[in-house]
């Protein structure tokens, strides 16, 4: 039942819902959040209590709203008043060029016109109706005309404003339609995989399938759980506002609190346009989401308006798409691979084929239920697809390219490198082979131990690992510490230089953080994120290994299977014996959790780039943590600008301001230090 209502509860939940829009708009939109996650977390839930308290002062734009509402039954549709149309593209320079000339010859001019472009986002369209300044619908692009109502499943995330921004520039809009893209980034998409296969649920094969599978759950509490993002690019219908130009509404879209691309370009010439798509093209393997092309259009809303649209595409836009990352190919083989944690991963070996420049010979085919699903056969013809740097996937059989003489894969029974028996158990869709001393397993180990994200072992390549195995000269991560001149002489095409050179990084590698070395060891489910946080919880090897199951689970952030995992890990001697030796052997363990407050105490920090190691939030509070501050935009307070992959104009102000520029080594280092 319901409490009374009184005024002070009333002007706490307007407060606390207040905060919330406030500090959810300066994480997810500005990057630059005044709160940590903790004190967001605590005002949500206190205003979730009070509502559930007062479900008469319930809203539809609370920002508790975000965490989904009652499941539907069935998708209602919508029609959209101004048709979501589709873009024409074009695939090369000539067709840009040509569609350019079209465009002066419709505008009867032989000035030069202006676009704005924008990386193409491979994403879903959506459109979303602000009434009063309050998102009140939003629904699919569906067919163009009619879409899916998706209305409590858009409210979960976190970048789209359930309320507009105030601006004093702006009179709140009676009605505004905005149009933009829902993704998923890579570094969601992979987490929700793992997820997936861990829960023993289908898997998705790309973070555009991802985005759209999370958008149509009939239960938005489930969608509230997927990382998804939007970035805007246009309006439908809107009063009162008031542009000249695209870029102009796209200022306004910003102003009103929408996430826009920050590669958005503005003022380009056709010539221009084309540079840019090259600059895009060479940035698009180290962006954090998918793109397939940069939409180019032309900037004046006069000139957009007199060029009009058939019924299928504006004609003063269109999409340069990049070349295909999808070909056909035919599967000649089905190889078993076999992982550091035993696991056995089938991998179709292919017909060589040039995808997007690439030649590609081999493709992941995950598991054996992947490829019931798919159901793929060696001497299928199937399409392949390519994306960014992740391994190449099939996508689907082409069942026309069937003869009849396709053969069925099974999984072998025994370990196809030790014979040891292949197990599958229960609820796991992995097959594994048993034999922990497997040659396979203990070289993949190794490979992991010696990675970048690990003990980051410099010239420590496959190859020479898989040597050093062959010849057990290394039957654990701990032998590569023991490792001497001689012993390498004894590997093909290995010189004295080469020999020193692997025993120096040997040694550089020696010292370590906890976290790369939790990471490096190769336990079951424990990835960089997870290592990092039972680095920051526990202060030693002992501390960690003695826990129980249930005590490791009590740390924020780890879940049963993974605390399970960790408690089997240490409860093998040989696990144990490995970890002694590593240590033994002098390496030297900074322990993050007992590090002293205020390494980078004082220091200002702007990061600019894709980080490889952290991301955003997470080395915002390694810096903070650490006793230094991170800002969104630089100034002659700058200490330092941590610059990742793809660093743009920060980076060039940066040097301008005179800023020292750091890369992620050169953190670790000043962490270390
Ligand atoms: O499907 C689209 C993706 C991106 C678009 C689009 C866009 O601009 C960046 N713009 C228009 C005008 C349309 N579709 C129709």
């Amino acid at each position: 039942m319901q409490k009374n209502i009184d005024g002070l509860t009333i002007s706490k939940i307007e407060f606390l819902r207040k905060e919330l829009h406030k500090h959810n708009y300066l994480y997810y939109i500005k990057d630059d959040p005044e709160i940590s996650d903790s004190e967001y977390d605590r005002m949500m839930k206190e205003l979730i209590e009070l509502e559930k308290s007062y479900p008469d002062l319930s809203s539809p734009d609370s920002p508790s709203m975000r965490v989904g509402a009652p499941p539907l039954s069935v998708f209602a549709t919508t029609e959209h008043t101004i048709p979501m149309l589709s873009l024409d593209n074009g695939f090369d320079d000539s067709d840009v060029l040509t569609f350019d000339k079209r465009i002066k010859k419709n505008l009867n001019t032989s000035d030069e016109i202006l676009y704005t472009a924008e990386p193409k986002l491979d994403g879903i369209a959506v459109e979303l109706v602000y009434e009063n300044g309050r998102l009140s619908r939003a629904s699919t692009r569906g067919d163009g005309t009619r879409g899916e109502l998706i209305t409590e499943n858009i409210r979960t995330i976190r970048s789209v404003p359930l309320l507009l921004q105030n601006s004093d520039k702006i009179k709140t809009p009676a009605l505004l339609e905005v149009r933009g893209e829902v993704v998923m980034g890579h570094a969601g998409f992979k987490k929700l995989n793992r997820n997936q296969l861990a829960n023993n649920l289908n898997i998705f094969a790309n973070p555009r399938n991802a985005a759209a599978g999370s958008l149509r759950q009939l239960d938005s509490k489930i969608t509230a759980q997927r990382p998804l993002e939007i970035f805007v690019y246009g309006i439908g219908r809107a009063t009162n506002i008031f542009a000249e130009s695209h870029w102009e509404y796209l200022c306004i879209l910003k102003k009103l609190g929408f996430r826009i691309n920050s590669l958005i370009k503005s003022g380009l010439t056709i010539k221009a346009v084309i540079e840019y798509y090259r600059e895009i093209s060479e940035k698009r393997n180290s962006l954090p989401y998918d793109i397939d092309g940069v939409v180019l259009k032309v900037d004046s809303l006069k000139m957009q308006q007199s060029l009009g649209a058939t019924s299928r595409s504006p004609r003063w836009a269109i999409a340069y798409k990049f070349a295909a990352m999808q070909e056909t190919t035919k599967i000649i083989d089905i190889d078993v691979q076999v992982g550091r944690t035993g696991v056995l991963t089938p991998v179709a070996i292919l017909a060589p084929v040039n995808i997007a420049g690439v030649n590609v010979t081999r493709a992941t085919l995950h598991n054996e239920d992947e490829i019931k699903r798919k159901d793929i056969k060696t001497g299928d013809t199937v399409l392949v697809q390519r994306a960014g740097d992740v391994i190449p996937e099939i996508v689907k059989v082409i069942d026309s390219g069937r003869t009849g003489d396709e053969q069925k894969f099974s999984m072998p029974a025994n370990c196809p490198v030790c014979g040891a028996e292949v197990v599958r158990e229960k609820d796991e869709s992995a097959a594994r082979c048993v034999n922990t001393d497997c040659p396979a397993q203990i070289k993949e180990r190794i490979k992991h131990f010696a990675s970048k994200a690990a003990f980051d072992v410099e010239g420590l390549g496959d190859k020479l690992v898989e040597q050093l195995v062959e010849k057990k000269i290394c039957t654990s991560c701990a032998d590569i510490f023991y490792l001497n001149i001689e012993k390498l002489k004894t590997l093909d095409r290995m010189g004295d230089i080469s020999a020193k050179n692997i025993i120096k990084a040997v040694e550089k590698s020696k010292k370590i953080s906890f976290s790369r070395f939790i990471y490096g060891l190769g336990i079951r489910h424990v990835g960089e994120h997870l290592a990092k946080i039972l680095a920051d919880h526990y202060n030693s090897f002992d501390g960690l290994a003695k826990k129980l199951p249930e005590e490791i689970e009590a740390v924020e952030g780890i879940g049963p299977v993974v605390a399970e995992s960790i408690f089997n890990y240490f409860r093998q001697d040989k696990n144990l014996e490995i970890i002694n030796s590593i240590i033994k052997s002098g390496v030297k363990v900074i322990y993050e959790s007992a590090k002293k407050k205020g390494t980078l105490e004082g220091s200002a920090f702007v990061i600019t780039g894709v980080l490889e190691t952290w991301t955003r939030s997470r080395i915002k509070k390694i810096i903070e943590s650490a006793g230094g501050r991170v800002n969104s935009s630089l100034s002659h307070k700058t200490d330092y600008l941590l610059a990742g992959k793809s660093a743009g104009s920060k980076l060039t102000r940066a040097k301008t301001l005179g800023i020292k520029i750091i890369d992620e080594d050169k953190f670790k280092s000043m962490l270390d230090s």
